[in-house]
């Protein structure tokens, strides 16, 4: 028994990702195809040690007979295919920002609230998350079962890739360009990305926080708890790969810091590296590649009552946007449900 998927977006960082992760892991596919936008038909990805997929073109692709789309293209442009192909009879495992608070849509971290696929039929779509609140739902969710998390206040330190290629590229040549003694060009970013930080990812919203603050805030209600207050600060450095963010919350119950390695330890998909020494923790550089969410830095925050800080870091293209869409395909799978 195999399923045929159909990979949208299939060219961009994280399309490939998903062809990658799917060979990886053995998904059970009898049929993938590629699908991106008229430029790109013909174009070649590999699948695996031996396959090649040409790209056919996404605006007349006919999705009858597709089981699972997994997509990543542009917003606009989900907007437009996810509800055909869902129309089509195909379950869609979307990766923009479209559809994420639509109450009729599943938003999924399979570590962390599964059974929300149980309602995907409603509107045949279901969203993954934003790679930022991916990784910081998985490492909160074990601590929230056991200490109950009341106030979460998060900064980020995001890599150019969650901006897309152009933002890599655009990365590199800045870079390139100082060495040199070349212009600086911007044109993916408001600022020198190189050698720089930039307090600013997506658009501004009316109250001064940025679009993807709000994402960070309204999905982890949605995904873990909307008691559960959030305040984040996102921020871009010049890392091509993997984001990191540093976490402090507040809690119902007393936490300590052992009391929150075991929980962390326990937890599906979490790996904890915390030593107090040198090299005791993980880097953006390091996770890259890797599927885990890294939890390092682990200590109490004495300055309010059962407080706790850590160091949180994953790979955002793999569990941040990849791993986690293949992983919602292989959960319904698993519980039947396609
Ligand atoms: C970034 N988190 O790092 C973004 C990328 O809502 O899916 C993913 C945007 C999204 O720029």
């Amino acid at each position: 028994m195999g399923y045929k998927v159909a990979v949208v977006g299939a060219t961009g960082n994280v399309g490939r990702e998903i062809l990658k992760t799917m060979a990886e892991r053995g998904f059970p596919a009898k049929e993938v195809v590629a699908l991106a936008s008229s430029r790109s038909v013909g174009v070649e990805i590999s699948y695996g040690e031996d396959k090649t997929l040409k790209c056919q073109d996404l605006a007349t692709f006919d999705f009858t007979g597709t089981d699972i789309v997994l997509s990543s293209p542009g917003g606009k442009i989900s907007a437009e295919f996810s509800p055909k192909a869902a129309a089509a009879g195909a379950v869609v495992i979307d990766n923009t920002s479209h559809f994420r608070m639509d109450p009729e849509v599943p938003l999924v971290v399979p570590e962390v609230n599964p059974e929300a696929l149980e309602g995907w039929r409603k509107k045949g779509i279901i969203a993954n998350p934003n790679c930022s609140t991916i990784q910081m739902v998985a490492a909160l969710k074990p601590l929230h079962e056991k200490f109950g998390i009341k106030r979460v206040v998060v900064s980020t330190y995001q890599s150019v890739s969650g901006g897309g290629k152009e933002a890599m590229d655009e990365l590199f040549t800045q870079t390139r360009a100082i060495y040199v003694n070349d212009p600086i060009v911007k044109e993916k970013f408001t600022k020198q990305i190189a050698f720089n930080v930039i307090p600013h990812i997506d658009v501004f919203m009316d109250d001064g926080s940025t679009k993807e603050e709000w994402k960070m805030v309204v999905e982890t209600k949605k995904i873990l708890d909307p008691k559960i207050k959030v305040s984040a600060t996102c921020v871009r450095v010049p890392v091509f790969v993997g984001h990191a963010e540093s976490i402090n919350i507040e809690c119902e119950k007393e936490i300590t810091t052992e009391s929150a390695r075991e929980a962390f330890k326990e937890a599906d998909g979490v790996t904890v590296v915390d030593f107090r020494q040198d090299e005791g923790y993980v880097t953006p550089e390091e996770c890259a590649g890797e599927d885990a969410v890294y939890v390092s830095r682990i200590r109490e925050d004495i300055s309010v009552e059962n407080g706790l800080n850590f160091w949180c870091v994953s790979d955002n293209l793999r569990k941040g946007a990849a791993l986690n869409t293949v992983q919602i395909a292989e959960e319904l799978i698993k519980r039947d449900l396609l």
